[in-house]
């Protein structure tokens, strides 16, 4: 039944001229599909520079919307149009707002994982890796970082500046399980633990680096060490085991996002018949969305 699926996915691909994105959060028959896998941001990156004029992203809503930001000249189906992200349900323009009038003299950095509205009212965008970086350059002392406060936080402790924190939060990173995460790190003496930085302060002080999805690849690269503790939603474990097949990874903190695994072969497999449903954004807000996208790029590279 499985191969059966993959193998129509794939012919139907190349038939309407499409490529498959999969964030690293996705489950196992998915990235294996995948021509590329990712964080948010470089599978936007991908589906701009693309000669393919079909994307299929399968993540959630914000980074459907991210990749039809950056390629608006494409069509950006979602598989699934329930998949969503309650950190990014966290934060809407007219709250945004408020807090600005508040804050007059403060930019707005905003993480990646928020609706496309919302991003075309702040002055850039951030990822998880490049958070602090983007802090430091915006022209203002005074920053208002949202929707997550874990990240706020992460951002806050290394930087000088005044950072006005949006209290959001990612459900599965910021109720990581801290009791099975110590249960495995005992199972486990000699593992580094890498977390990411949605989870909250408390499950940094026990890792070995907080750190997004990539550059917890890019670490374990670069790492003598033989075993990982991962930190993060339970996929980027499938994705460190596909990149590593001789390095040795486990969960811990039972980190789950249902949205994330909403996507299956089936709905990937109806999209591209269909080839809907289609990203479509109000021109003005993808516009403005794509102003504070570029913003970030301008800053980091
Ligand atoms: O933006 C992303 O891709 C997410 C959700 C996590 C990360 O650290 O890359």
């Amino acid at each position: 039944m499985e191969n059966r699926l993959v193998s129509e996915i794939l012919n139907l691909k190349n038939e309407k001229d499409a490529i498959i994105l999969a964030h690293s959060y996705q489950p196992p028959e998915i990235q294996d599909i995948a021509d590329q896998v990712g964080d948010s941001l470089q599978l936007s990156r991908a589906a701009a520079s693309t000669g393919s004029s079909v994307i299929v992203f399968c993540g959630v809503r914000f980074m459907a919307e991210t990749a039809h930001i950056l390629s608006p000249g494409k069509r950006v189906l979602l598989p699934e149009t329930d998949a969503g992200c309650p950190l990014a349900d966290c934060i809407e323009v007219q709250a945004l707002r408020s807090m600005q009038e508040m804050y007059p003299d403060a930019l707005t950095v905003l993480y990646v994982n928020s609706p496309a509205d919302v991003k075309a009212e702040s002055y850039a965008c951030c990822t998880s890796a490049n958070a602090l970086e983007v802090v430091e350059s915006v022209p203002s002392d005074e920053i208002i970082f949202a929707p997550d406060r874990n990240l706020g936080t992460f951002v806050s402790r290394k930087s000088v500046k005044t950072i006005r924190i949006w209290n959001g939060a990612c459900r599965c990173h910021a109720t990581a399980d801290m009791e099975n995460m110590r249960a495995v790190m005992e199972e486990w003496p000699d593992a580094e633990l890498l977390v990411h930085p949605e989870t909250p302060p408390e499950v940094w002080e026990l890792a070995h680096a907080v750190l997004g999805t990539g550059g917890m690849i890019r670490h374990v690269a670069e790492s003598c060490s033989q075993r990982f503790i991962i930190g993060t939603e339970e996929g980027m474990v499938y994705r460190l085991r596909t990149l590593y097949p001789e390095r040795e990874f486990r969960t811990g903190g039972n980190i789950y996002c249902p949205d994330m695994k909403k996507i299956t072969l089936q709905k990937i497999l109806d999209s591209l018949k269909n080839l809907g449903p289609v990203i479509e954004l109000d021109s003005e807000i993808r516009k403005n969305a794509y102003d504070a996208v570029a913003k970030m790029t301008e800053i980091t590279g």
